[in-house]
């Protein structure tokens, strides 16, 4: 039988990390998308392939059906907007937190104080607004995709809002963390429709992914 299922994951971290949790299930995937150009990966249950997209096109993906579910940080899942998906488990996979960085040196606290407009560089800027205008702090975001880090140091921002794990990437840049936003971790999404109309195929590997999580507690 051909495949009835199909997961929508990113490759590196969200891969390497729902890994452990497909063998749970009792499911190996077949090829290395590391190695392998494929992105349509089988798995060792002929029911269920695995897809590789962008991680922030994972919930575009199983919105619209084209995967059945996927597996998705929070900070993709807000920024997006979550329409069309149902979000049963947080895996606690792919950890971090969303937080505002400056340059060293740079007085955070006044410039919020002074009421002054603040340069906001970042990639999460659905994240970066709502922190910002729960605080009564006026923006300017700039809109960026990648090494946002670079920003402060060259005069585009003020700060930055990025995601942080071990701090390694900010101190190489000489930059600080001076605000915690929120803790981040990844979700399992699952189509609406899908839920309904393949229940008998998803159940059993959504509840294999949830034990295996709440074993990481
Ligand atoms: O890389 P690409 O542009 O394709 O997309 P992406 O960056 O969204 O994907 P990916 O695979 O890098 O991240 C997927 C998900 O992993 C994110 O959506 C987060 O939910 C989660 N995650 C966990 C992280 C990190 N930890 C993380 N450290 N995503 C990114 N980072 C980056 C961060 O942006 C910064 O550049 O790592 C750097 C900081 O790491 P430290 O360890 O130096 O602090
Ligand atoms: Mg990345």
């Amino acid at each position: 039988m051909s495949a009835q299922l199909t997961l929508a994951l990113s490759k590196g971290r969200i891969f390497d990390d729902t890994l452990p949790l497909l063998e749970a299930a009792g499911i190996q995937v077949l090829e290395d998308p590391e190695t392998s150009r494929k992105l349509i990966l089988p798995t060792s249950n002929p029911l269920l392939r695995v897809i590789i997209v962008r991680a922030s096109d994972v919930p575009t993906y199983v919105q619209y059906g084209a995967a059945d579910f996927g597996v998705a940080g929070k900070d993709v899942l807000i920024e997006h907007g979550g329409d069309g998906l149902y979000q049963p488990v947080d895996l606690k996979i792919a950890a971090c937190r969303m937080s505002v960085a400056v340059a060293q040196g740079f007085d955070y606290a006044s410039a919020v104080r002074q009421g002054a407009r603040l340069r906001v560089a970042t990639k999460y800027v659905e994240i970066a607004r709502r922190h910002f205008a729960s605080k009564g702090v006026h923006v300017d975001l700039i809109k960026l995709y990648g090494s946002m880090e670079l920003a402060p140091l060259v005069g585009l921002s003020d700060v930055i809002v990025d995601l942080v794990s071990t701090g390694n990437t900010l101190r190489a840049n000489h930059l600080v963390e001076v605000e915690q936003i929120m803790d981040i971790s990844s979700r399992l999404i699952v189509n609406q429709a899908a839920l309904k109309l393949k229940r008998e195929f998803l159940q059993p590997i959504l509840a294999a992914f949830e034990a295996a999580s709440l074993n990481r507690t």
